[in-house]
């Protein structure tokens, strides 16, 4: 029977999770010991009457219980709600009326929203490690069922949940290990939150699963990277997974820190994703370490299905796709675009094991994503090279904003800053930045426009989530908009643009 864990079945004693908690607290468990605390916490779950296939949230705060049980809640069956510790009532109200968790499981019960779970009903249990009545999992097979929701920004004011498998979270991770050679002598470092795909299910699951261990830095730093990197010894292969903002960060204090350059230049591999990664900072990596950053490509909803693999040469492109993965590109019309000239733009559209089985409570968004033969429109516009290497080019929706990895819907932003009582209306664009690729800036028009509001960023921070804030605040006395009254984003990029 195959299984997604392995190790937690049959545990062998090798490293599996090292968390480098911020102020500076390290934890070790080897596979045994993961094995008997991620038991214990299910034993904790079926004390409770609650039961593989049913949803549980879980709050991924930045320390080990968390990433502990996120592992348990899959590997004993559960539908994993990770959920990011920092959710504001706004959006922690929509998911949990979307996703009817049966369950909350927190490091710190303290810190949830009581009234808020008590609003829909909803049980919190503290997530403890303690000892469970045995030292491995019981073997539960791969599924094709429902067993990770995870909740992602779209073209609305709300963020959607997406379903994926646990067949679908093997198929990605072993894709990617064949075109990297990602064996268990790997150990993957990153810095990510664990609520997405990256830093959890390539992150944590790919790890796990691989047989290698994870290093979890929780709050990212160069400095910390570098102490985290130098943890690991030969004959341990270091790889660091991380989004493009860390990279550019890492380049410029490289400059001036040869510890930070060395370390860097120890790894085994890096690997960027979740947004486009700016030449200049590619070349301001290798330039300084001699190795080049490989590019992966993906999304919430089809796990990663492109990637550059281990040693090849590609600036600029996301790869091929992955084992098992069909990608192709496609016209307005949905037409397959046969020419491969690296000129001719198209929509990514994607088919094969690592697609989503659906959005949660939302049949016709399902149905206009993903077509009859299983084709997934992604929304992503690439060319692809004649040795079918795929470079990102755009995006169809200007909608969608993101921001240092983060996807960012600008409806929700502007939902969220129009609850403020100063706000009158309000429109959110993206705009370049060198740093998080984009930036949040936020145009207003207020009812006082002599007592300008100072909180808007706090505001959106504190109702969604802080990386939803906008950076930027413009105080409008209109919005630009057309005949038809639509707020024309398109002149608002322009002031930007010329600003
Ligand atoms: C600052 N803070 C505030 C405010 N200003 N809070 C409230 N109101 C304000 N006005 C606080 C924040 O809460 C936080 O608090 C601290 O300041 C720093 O936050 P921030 O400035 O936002 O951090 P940053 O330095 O800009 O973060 C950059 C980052 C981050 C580390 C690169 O963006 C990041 O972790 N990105 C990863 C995104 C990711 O994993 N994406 C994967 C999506 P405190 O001090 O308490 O923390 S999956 C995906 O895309 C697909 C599948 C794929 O292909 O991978
Ligand atoms: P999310 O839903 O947060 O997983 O974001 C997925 C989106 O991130 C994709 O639709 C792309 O727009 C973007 N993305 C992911 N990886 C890359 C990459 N390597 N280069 C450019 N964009 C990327």
């Amino acid at each position: 029977m195959e299984v997604l864990f392995p190790r937690l079945v049959k545990p062998t004693r090798s490293l599996a999770l090292r968390v480098l908690e911020d102020g500076g607290i390290e934890s070790q468990l080897d596979d045994v010991a993961l094995a008997i605390f991620a038991r214990s916490q299910i034993e904790a779950l079926l004390r409770r009457s609650v039961f593989p296939g049913e949803v549980i949230g879980i709050v991924t705060e930045p320390c080990i219980q968390s990433a502990i049980a996120l592992l348990a809640g899959i590997a004993g069956g559960y539908v994993v709600l990770p959920l990011d510790p920092k959710l504001g009532p706004l959006a922690l109200r929509h998911i949990l009326a979307d996703a009817r968790p049966r369950l909350i499981a927190t490091p710190f019960p303290e810190r949830m929203d009581s009234l808020l779970c008590d609003l829909h009903g909803v049980e919190v249990l503290r997530i403890e490690m303690r000892a469970g009545e045995g030292s491995a999992l019981e073997p539960r097979p791969l599924l094709d069922t429902a067993s990770l929701l995870l909740y992602t920004s779209g073209t609305t004011s709300t963020p959607k949940g997406v379903l994926h498998s646990s067949k679908a979270i093997a198929a990605c991770i072993d894709g990617l290990a064949a075109v990297w050679n990602w064996t268990s002598e790997v150990d993957i470092v990153h810095s990510l939150p664990l609520f997405h795909v990256h830093g959890l299910v390539l992150g944590l699951f790919g790890a796990i699963r691989r047989g290698g261990a994870l290093h979890w830095l929780t709050r990212f730093s160069p400095e910390g990277i570098k102490q985290t990197i130098e943890g690991i010894k030969p004959p341990r292969k270091a790889v660091l997974f991380a989004v493009p903002t860390m990279y550019h960060r890492l380049a410029q204090v490289m400059a001036t820190d040869p510890e930070v350059r060395n370390a860097l230049a120890s790894t085994h591999m890096l690997v960027s994703g979740s947004a486009p990664l700016p030449l200049r900072d590619a070349e301001a990596v290798s330039a300084q370490i001699g190795k080049t950053i490989i590019e992966r490509y993906g999304m919430t909803e089809t796990l990663i299905t492109l990637a550059v693999p281990f040693g090849v040469e590609r600036a600029g492109h996301v790869g091929w796709p992955i084992p098992g993965v069909e990608v192709r590109l496609v016209d307005e019309k949905r037409q397959p675009i046969e020419v491969a000239d690296g000129l001719t733009p198209g929509e990514i559209a994607v088919r094969g094991p690592t697609l989503f089985l659906g959005y949660l409570n939302q049949s016709k968004a399902t149905k206009e994503a993903m077509d009859e033969e299983g084709w997934f429109y992604t929304g992503d516009l690439a060319v692809r090279a004649p040795d079918g290497a795929f470079r990102i080019v755009g995006r169809r929706s200007t909608d969608l904003i993101k921001s240092g990895g983060y996807r960012i819907g600008s409806l929700e932003v502007e939902a969220a800053l129009l609850e403020h009582p100063q706000v009158l209306e309000a429109a959110v664009i993206g705009a370049p930045d060198p740093d998080l690729g984009e930036r949040i800036v936020a145009f207003v028009v207020v009812k006082d426009p002599i007592n300008l509001p100072s909180d808007l960023d706090q505001h959106v921070a504190r109702l969604l989530s802080p990386h939803k804030r906008p950076r930027e605040v413009h105080f409008v006395t209109s919005l630009p908009r057309n005949a038809m009254g639509k707020i024309q984003k398109s002149v608002l990029r322009e002031w930007m643009a010329k600003a």
